[in-house]
């Protein structure tokens, strides 16, 4: 059975998502596109496949059994909330939504529905390194993780449209939602400390220090630097009792030449994550097959749009600021314990 796809959102990562929709993976094809720029969607659009003018048209239209939303954060809660009404599953890149209240909105929907629909483009949990990572923390031999050293280096961020609340609310919530996956735990408290800030980024407030304290005492150290000019540079450390897991640095042809000897650095995200990418996709297609999701969902979402709202409010007042998660519905699995 070929899952027939719509798009909504054919900027930058909507274009990479529908080319390993129609390219690499199998099993799946994108039959409808939608953009508020129709022009873009069209020069997106997979030979066949429909330009719709709005999301609502698309997300009904019989054509379409399950969805991928790539637009801008703050236009996700509407298309996934019509999802939802519809019965579909969806694919949703990060961030789920962009406020406490909407996150609440999306979750109340899908409980209400009895079942999960949607899956977050959260692909860290699916890169093979960081499954690897997991498995040896899991496997419990280094004893309790007591501390994570995360490090998201980004070459540089479209100026104008990255905005400097950006780092802590788009950018974070990878480490963010990497952090309680590999850890099995929830965060209850963020700081934010901002040292001398980077020429290169201007206005932007970069780099930033995050600290999220998690429910069972571990805690998370994470550099968030965004306009860093050399690549993109993903690391991850895993402090335990026993002994540190690391992730590997990523296999690349070695150079000698005059310069010495040189790896190259991945360009940006698409590169670094491109297998992580194709993976969660393949993941996705299996249970929207099947008229479900899987992986990260509204759960991950909503728990790091409040670590982004915390961070926000920790970088104004330069306290720890807490969270206060709601009840974790059944729909998504078992609470983590929080420590005595
Ligand atoms: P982009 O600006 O290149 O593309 C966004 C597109 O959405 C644009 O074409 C815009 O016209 C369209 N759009 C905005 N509002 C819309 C609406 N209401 N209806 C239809 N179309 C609408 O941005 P991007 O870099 O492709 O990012 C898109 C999303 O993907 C963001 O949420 C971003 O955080 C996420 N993202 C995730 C990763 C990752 O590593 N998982 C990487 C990049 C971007
Ligand atoms: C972008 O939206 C992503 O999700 C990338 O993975 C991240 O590295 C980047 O900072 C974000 O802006």
């Amino acid at each position: 059975m070929t899952l027939r796809v719509g798009v909504i959102g054919t900027g930058m990562i909507g274009q990479d998502h529908i080319r390993r929709l129609t390219q690499v993976l199998s099993g799946v094809q994108v039959v409808a596109v939608s953009d508020i720029d129709r022009d873009r969607a069209k020069a997106a659009a997979p030979k066949g496949a429909e330009v719709f003018d709005t999301l609502q048209a698309l997300i009904r239209s019989e054509s379409v059994q399950a969805m991928v939303i790539c637009s801008w954060g703050p236009a996700h809660e509407e298309a996934l909330l019509e999802c939802i009404a519809a019965g579909k599953p969806v694919f949703c890149e990060k961030p789920l939504v962009t406020t406490e209240a909407a996150a609440l909105r999306v979750m109340e929907a899908e409980v209400a529905f009895g079942r999960r629909l949607v899956q977050v483009g959260f692909m860290r949990r699916f890169d093979a390194d960081y499954r690897r990572l997991k498995a040896v923390i899991d496997g419990g031999t280094l004893g309790a993780p007591l501390l994570y050293h995360s490090v998201h280096r980004n070459a540089s961020v479209p100026e104008g449209l990255y905005t400097s609340d950006m780092p802590l609310n788009d950018t974070l919530v990878h480490d963010a939602d990497i952090s309680r996956w590999l850890l099995d735990d929830e965060v209850t408290g963020v700081e934010v400390r901002v040292p001398r800030r980077s020429s290169r980024g201007k206005d932007l407030r970069d780099p930033t220090v995050v600290l999220l304290h998690m429910a069972s005492g571990a805690l998370v150290d994470v550099e968030i630097s965004v306009n860093i000019g050399y690549g993109y540079d993903i690391r991850g450390e895993v402090s335990c009792e026993e002994g540190v897991a690391a992730l590997p640095n990523r296999p690349a042809i070695v150079i000698s030449d005059r310069h010495g000897i040189r790896q190259a650095i991945p360009e940006d995200w698409r590169e670094r994550f491109i297998e992580a990418y194709d993976q969660e996709f393949r993941e996705w297609i299996v249970a929207a097959a099947r008229g479900t999701a899987t992986g990260p969902s509204t759960w991950d979402g909503y728990a790091a749009t409040l670590i982004a709202d915390a961070a926000l409010r920790a970088v104004e007042s330069g306290r720890l600021e807490p969270i206060r998660m709601r009840g974790k519905p059944a729909l998504y699995g078992t609470p983590v314990a929080v420590a005595a």
